[in-house]
Formats: structure tokens, sequence, C-alpha cells
């Protein structure tokens, strides 16, 4: 059973920068709306609300014909991540539960730097369980689309390919062979090569379709259980099947389903080894009423200590009830 944490500390990144399809910068608020801080109050949890970062400007086009250009948007992504890095240290280094309410996936490169901040410098291995329909192993060289929410991994494992423009603290800092990528569908070309030059874990849905997510989960906790890790979970909603969450502008078909999904925060509760959580890339715009708002809700709710019966009876009190 999981120690309680002392709180569980939210921070809103309310930024689309990192992707072309707009509308994921709304998400941490329709978390908010679906219940998440209640739902995490009514486990017992104090929870405490840092509110959301975003750029200082509004988002408004200066090209009327392709939207923003990509140079901001990267400058967009860089800052923000550099942002998320310094708050979420603070959060880790009070000794708090951080939970990072996206955004794009590109917030990410803040998030898993400020674990490896915080970890690293006193020993402590980072492991990062992206649960995710992609990889987001792409560099500029391998990536179809540009767009920086698909290259979050490759720049926290020190790819080469990106320029100078991309020094942060988030360089570098994670071992490739610490990341398991789990619920996977859709893999560019290059990207493939890369994931396995560099003996990144890839739980794809058919090892999950064949071994079932208890098994290929179980693997990864024992894994980071046996380091002393910290282990990083980054939540990206287009890993569940597009049927159960349409909230997403990358959705891709075969995903996770309800059960599965739940069954994986259930066991990543009970491992105790989770020491901090992203719930990346809602977007309230494409979301059907509400729909993957809620389910992303009660998974985080899983996550923390929600189950069907409630605790299990210890043998004493199971007696005392005969
Ligand atoms: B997400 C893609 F080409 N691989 O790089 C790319 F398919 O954070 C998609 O997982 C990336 O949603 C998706 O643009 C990023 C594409
Ligand atoms: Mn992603
Ligand atoms: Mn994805
Ligand atoms: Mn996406």
């Amino acid at each position: 059973m999981t120690a309680r944490p002392k709180r569980i500390d939210l921070l809103g990144v309310a930024t689309a920068s990192g992707a072309s399809v707009r509308g994921c910068g709304m998400g941490p608020e329709a978390l908010r709306v679906a219940g998440l801080i209640e739902a995490l109050i009514d486990l017992d949890h104090m929870v405490g609300d840092h509110g959301d970062l975003r750029r200082p400007q509004p988002e408004i086009s200066t090209n009327p014909s392709s939207g923003r250009l990509p140079d901001e948007r990267k400058s967009d992504v860089l800052s923000l991540a550099q942002r998320v890095s310094d708050a979420g240290l603070g959060i880790l280094d009070e000794g708090h539960f951080p939970v990072f309410i996206g955004g794009d996936h590109s917030i990410a490169m803040g998030t898993v730097s400020a674990v490896a901040r915080h970890c690293l410098p006193v020993g402590r291995p980072v492991h990062v369980l992206w649960i995710d329909a992609h990889a987001d192993y792409n560099t500029p060289d391998t990536s179809p689309s540009g767009n920086l929410h698909g290259m979050p991994l490759a720049l926290l494992c020190g790819e080469p390919g990106f320029d100078d423009s991309f020094t942060g603290d988030w360089l570098g800092r994670i071992d490739p062979r610490n990341v398991c990528i789990f619920g996977a569908r859709s893999v560019d070309r290059d990207e493939r090569r890369l994931v396995h030059a560099r003996g990144v874990d890839v739980v794809d849905m058919r090892k999950i379709d064949q071994l079932g997510v208890v098994a290929a989960l179980a693997k990864v906790i024992d894994r980071a259980k046996a380091a002393g890790a910290h282990l990083h979970v980054s939540f990206d909603v287009d890993s569940l099947d597009p049927a159960i969450a349409p909230g997403g502008g990358t959705l891709v078909p075969g995903g996770l389903t309800y059960r599965e999904a739940h069954l994986m925060m259930e066991m990543l509760h009970d491992s105790g080894v989770v020491g901090s959580l992203d719930v990346v890339e809602l977007n309230p715009f494409l979301d059907h009423g509400g729909k993957s708002a809620t389910l992303l809700v009660d998974l985080v709710a899983s996550l923390f200590g929600r189950s069907i019966m409630g605790e299990e009876p210890g043998p004493m009190e199971f007696a005392s009830e005969q």
C-alpha cells in the first residue's frame, strides 16, 4: 500500500504551443470543472492548487494564413518548459506530490526535468512511464510534423539534432533505458529506429493484447522498485481508446480500454513507487460534453487510492466480523 503523500499539488500549464491543433490549452480548467480537486479531497488527501502557467501574451496569430509561426511557438514551449521545471522543483522540494495538468505534451520537458533536478543530485534514479498512443521520441530531423509535443522524450534523453536554442534544464537528464512507452500504436518510421537503438522499452498495443496490462505493467513497476527509483507517470489522453476519450487532437484507434486504464492506475497506486504525474493533451473543445475530462479525473482518483471496494480489510478486522 502506498504511504499517503503529504500533499498533492496541482500545477496547470495552459498551452497548446507544442501542438498544431489548438484547444488543449483549456485542459487544466476542464479537469477542474470535472471535479479533480474534489475527487482527491474525497480520498482524504490534502490538495494545493498552484493555478496555471501560460504565455504572457494571448495566443493571437500574426500570420492569418497559417496560424502562429513555428518560431513563436517554439519560444513559447521553451520558456514555459523552464518555468514548469522551476515550479515543479519547488513542489518536489517541499515534499509534495506534483500533478501537472496540460496543456500539450511538450510541457513534460519541464515536468520530467523538475523530477530529475530533484532526484538525481541525491542519487535517486528517475524512471519514466510514458502512457501514450505515440512515442514522442522525434527529433527535428525525424519529425514528420515539426510539432514539439512529439519530441519531449528525445530532448529529455539527450538525442542529438536539436539546435542551440534548446538548451535548458531538461536536456539529456533521462537515461532512455529507464523509459517505458506504454500503449503505443503510432510510431513514425525514423522515430522507431531511434527508440530501438537507445533501448527504450516500448510496450505497444500488440504486447498489451498478448500479455495483458497486468503482466506488462508489473515488469515496469518491479524494475523501478528494484532500482529504488522515483517513477514519473506521464499520461497522454490519446493512450485511451477514442471511443471512451474523444477529447484529443491526435487520436489513434485501438487504445486502452476503460478497465485496462483503471487497472493500471490501481496497480500504480498499490506499487507506491509513483512520485509525480502528468495528465496531458486533453482538448475540451473536441471532447464530447466532458466525457474525456471526467474519465481522466476518475483515472487520477484511482492512482490516488480510489478502489471499488475500499481498503482491503486486514486479517484481524475480517476475523472480528465473523
Ligand atoms: B503526442 C507525431 F507524426 N508522431 O511527431 C508527430 F504522428 O503528445 C504525433 O503524443 C505526435 O500527442 C503526437 O507529430 C504527440 C505524428
Ligand atoms: Mn504524447
Ligand atoms: Mn499521444
Ligand atoms: Mn496528442
